[in-house]
Order: C-alpha cells, then structure tokens, then sequence
C-alpha cells in the first residue's frame, strides 16, 4: 500500500478535481503490474495496473490506495475490469468519500466473490488526498495559510534558502497546490513569483490581490500559458499590464468568492501565502478564520532572530487551535505543519 501512495503521488498536482490514486498488483509476493492515475478524464490507477499485469493478474492480489469506483464517470468502472482480470483478493488504502462510491465499490467486489479489506495504511492514504476528502465532504476547496516567520515572532516577506529550488520546501508545497493566493507588493517587489521548481510540475494559478497597490502591477515576463495562469483582483483599472493575464474589477472580492472562483475551474486546493503587503490579507484572513474557511497551515520559522520585520501577526479573536502538529528542518528553516481543528 505504500508503494501505492509513492506511484500515485507521480501525478501530485495533475489530478484535480480527482483524488490521487495508485494501484499496484501482486502474484506469489511479486509485483507483476502497477499504474497511477495521471489526470482527470484519464484511466483510473487500477486499469493501468491491470494493462501492465495483463493476464498475470488472475488469482492475483490487487492493492489500491483508493476504493475501486463503481459508476460510469470519464471513465467505466474500475470493479468491472478488476473482476474482469480474475484477482482474487483486493486490498484498499481507504473508502472513496466521493457520494457516487461511498462503499458501492467495495460491495460490488464482494458481491462478485472477491475478497476484499479496506483500511491498510489508511491514514496515509487520507493524507495523499487529504484536498480532494476535504472537497468531497464539505463541497469547499481546501486552504492551506502559509507565512514565515522570524525567531523573534515577526512575520517576514522572504523565504529561507534553498526554498524555491528544486526539492526545496516551498517548490514542494507549489507543486501540491492548485492555486496560491499572495498580494501583488510580493511580485512588485519580486520577493517570489509562485512557479514551482519540481521536474515537470503542474503549476499553480496565481491569484494576485491588490488592495495595497497604487501602480502597475509588475508580473515577470510570461509565456501565454503562464500567463493565463495569473489572475489580479483590482479595485481600480491599474494600466494595461501583462498581456493575456486576466483582471478581475471587484470593489470587495471575499475569500468566499475566490474560493467559490477556484471550484468552478475544478480546482480543489489553495496555498494563501501571506507574503507582500499584510494589508491585503487582512480582511479575508478574519473572514478565513470567522468562516472555518482554513484548514491546515504551514509556517517557516527562519534562522533569523528578527529580520525586515513587516508585522507582527494580529490573530486576535481568531480561532487558535491546531492539531496534529509536525516539524522538520529544511534548508536551514524550521516548517512546522497543523491542521486547525
Ligand atoms: C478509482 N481509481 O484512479 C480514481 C478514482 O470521472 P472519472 O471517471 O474519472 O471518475 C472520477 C471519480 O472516480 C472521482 O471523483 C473519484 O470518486 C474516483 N476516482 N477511482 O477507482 C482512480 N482516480
Ligand atoms: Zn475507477
């Protein structure tokens, strides 16, 4: 099941608004096929591993991150081609949350004489797809905050070394998200532009919000495809820009609206970094926290005691409570990652 969760994770950022989901079957304790689901529209994880099994599959055991899908979405039903292949047993990371499965897959495996058991490595598997459970559940896309911070306790617009490149922890993270919220004064001031380094990733969209700007909007120079991966919200028409990147007017754009914006497009995770101008942040942080519209947060504590210190973060009245709290030493910083509860 782990190797599972390590093919599936070969197409982190490339499935929304599907889960990622690995497959691997097994024949007198070998590995004779495996396949992950590279994006939505494509085969599911499991008709690849049965395509890289072929005929090898019967009497073996198949292994699936995700309860096999039983309905006919893009694609036919995973549980017919399992059955079709004649594995004996199927063994499944965790239920698919999704309404149109919710266990129909599971039942119809065993209805068809498959032994079945759910729930190995099931936390794991949860984590994998922790954006698309979160989506699934409540309808909303799932929030990550994200801010650094000096030792000292002041919030800092840069990011430790290493971060942005290759394997570094915010290139990561970039990857991982559909899209990444941040205020224009962090392009203005070319503190990041949110591209990730990892080798062939999926870019985010970059929603740029502008409340403190009082002139162009400076966006490095873009290719047309990035480009129309960029969307400013203005208050006020600010010059003509950076051609094909799209400007949305709103006097007061929430973070309700820009997460209800993400879901239409099928996007199911949003990083809301807190770098540039905290004035930008402020209003749609209380609403974030009033709403119960975060869900997890990821902090950068820098090996700086205090820094070019913006501001000291004011989370009054805001909800505190965080669990599951882990932390590693990356580049020289310290990521501490929650989940709000
Ligand atoms: C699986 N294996 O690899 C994936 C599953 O539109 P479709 O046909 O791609 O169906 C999407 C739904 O199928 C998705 O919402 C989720 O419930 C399930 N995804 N299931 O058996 C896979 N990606
Ligand atoms: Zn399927």
């Amino acid at each position: 099941m782990r190797r599972c969760v390590g093919v599936a994770r070969k197409a982190i950022g490339c499935t929304s608004p599907n889960p990622m989901v690995g497959c691997v079957i097994v024949r007198d304790g070998k590995i004779i096929g495996e396949g992950f689901h590279p994006k939505a529209g494509q085969p599911h994880a499991e008709v690849f591993a049965l395509r890289d099994a072929g005929d090898l599959a019967e009497n073996g055991i198949a292994y699936v991150s995700l309860e096999p899908c039983n309905h006919y979405g893009r694609t036919p039903p995973c549980t017919e081609a399992l059955i079709k292949s004649k594995v004996k047993k199927v063994v499944v990371g965790m239920v698919d949350p999704n309404p149109i499965v919710a266990s129909a897959g599971v039942k119809r495996l065993q209805d068809a004489g498959i032994e079945v058991i759910v729930g190995v490595e099931e936390e794991l598997c949860k984590k994998l797809n922790e954006a698309y459970i979160h989506q699934m559940l409540t309808g909303k896309p799932f929030v990550t905050l994200r801010y650094s911070l000096s030792l000292g306790g002041n919030l800092l617009n840069q990011l430790g070394e290493n971060a942005m490149e290759r394997g570094g922890y915010y290139s990561k993270l970039l990857q991982e998200y559909d899209a990444v919220i941040l205020s224009s004064t962090a392009l203005a001031n070319k503190l990041v532009f949110p591209v990730s380094s990892e080798l062939g990733a999926n870019q985010p969209l970059t929603i740029v919000l502008s409340k403190s700007a009082n002139s162009l909007i400076q966006i490095p120079d873009l290719t047309t495809d990035a480009a129309s991966k960029v969307i400013i919200i203005t208050e006020k028409e600010l010059g003509n820009g950076q051609e094909g990147v799209q400007r949305t007017l709103s006097d007061k754009m929430t973070l309700a609206e820009i997460l209800e914006h993400c879901k239409r497009k099928g996007l199911c995770s949003v990083l809301l970094d807190l770098m540039g101008d905290y004035v930008d942040f402020e209003d749609i942080l209380k609403e974030g926290f009033d709403k119960d519209l975060f869900q997890k947060v990821v902090v950068e504590v820098l090996p700086i005691w205090d820094g070019s210190a913006v501001k000291t973060l004011s989370f009054a009245n805001m909800k505190t409570r965080v669990k599951n709290l882990t932390s590693r030493i990356s580049g020289g910083s310290l990521i501490v990652e929650g989940y709000f509860c």
